[in-house]
């Protein structure tokens, strides 16, 4: 058996990275200067939970092209940076003004803990300190890694994806459009982690195209498995409510394809995944194993 072969949860492959971005996010948040109680609920934000799953692909796609020269500070800058941002958009999308949920990670949202003045300027602060999180190394190539976070999380990916969700914009009906939706609002900074990853550690093109591909298929794949979660998942290991999505009659996978195409279409995207990755070789074991963990996950 091989040693990826050994691993056999998802806590297992990711703990170790998780612990790492733990460390970085635990001294660069908040930046100097910061007035006490607004770096309070900022590290309340962004410490101490969730899987850490976008990191972790920073982390495994700079390891899996491992080319001579790539740079590691780099690949933990784009890693907490991403976290960032993501952790940002929960706090954002918690909002009573979105989707309006009082748990999130086993603990109290931030605007319940808070107040939404602060939850509202805790989710700006850390949209703005992943920036200056990556470029404050001054390294040549962060520039390029800033302006990838930037497009995937901006208005053409996921605030683009979010006002799709929240049908602020006009989207096709039915799987065209929650694929529109979800490419952006899930994948969009899923595929920027494996980009930055790859980057960091001087991709070539075929690589680059690999990780790229592999991303947008677990990105899409790990909304599908949200969506069946939120039906069939429970409290206690998601760390916030489920049943949500289909008590307020919005349109999920689930809701328009039926539970079995839904687990289908993630099976699929699932082997569309281990495929785009056969490029990188014994390398890519990690990311595959990861895509299988992924696709069978339980929160
Ligand atoms: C506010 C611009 C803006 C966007 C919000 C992230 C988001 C977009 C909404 C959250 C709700 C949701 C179901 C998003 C889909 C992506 C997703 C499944 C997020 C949860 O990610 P996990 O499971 O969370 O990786 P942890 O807590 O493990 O980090």
């Amino acid at each position: 058996m091989s040693e990826v072969d050994c691993i056999q949860s998802l806590r297992d492959l990711l703990g170790p990275y998780a612990l790492r971005v733990e460390e970085l996010l635990d001294r660069w948040v908040p930046e100097p200067g910061v007035p006490e109680d607004l770096g309070k609920a900022m590290r309340y934000c962004v410490l101490d939970g969730g899987k850490r799953l976008r990191p972790a692909l920073v982390f495994m796609t700079n390891e899996a092209v491992g080319t001579a020269g790539g740079d590691e500070e780099l690949a933990e800058r784009a890693a907490a940076a991403v976290e960032l941002i993501h952790c940002y958009s929960l706090v954002h999308d918690d909002l009573p003004a979105m989707d309006d949920d009082d748990l999130r990670r086993g603990r109290p949202t931030a605007h319940v803990q808070f107040g939404q003045a602060m939850a509202i300027l805790a989710g700006d602060a850390l949209l703005t300190r992943a920036f200056s999180v990556l470029t404050e190394c001054l390294m040549p190539k962060s520039c390029k890694l800033a302006f990838e976070l930037a497009v995937a999380a901006g208005a053409a990916g996921m605030v683009a994806g979010q006002a799709g969700d929240m049908e602020l914009c006009e989207v096709p009906k039915g799987r065209e459009g929650l694929d529109f939706i979800h490419l952006r609002k899930t994948a969009s900074l899923i595929v920027a982690s494996v980009r930055m990853g790859a980057i960091s550690a001087n991709a070539n093109e075929k690589q680059l195209r690999a990780v790229s591909n592999y991303g947008e298929s677990i990105g899409l794949a790990f909304q599908l498995v949200d969506d069946l979660l939120d039906v069939t998942g429970k409290v206690e290991l998601l760390g916030k409510t489920p049943g949500k999505d289909h008590a307020s009659g919005k349109q999920t996978y689930v809701s328009v394809l039926g539970v079995d195409e839904t687990r289908s279409i993630a099976d699929t995207l699932t082997h569309q995944a281990m495929e785009a990755i056969a490029p990188l070789g014994a390398a890519g074991d990690k990311l595959g194993r990861l895509a299988k963990l992924l696709s069978e996950r339980s929160h």
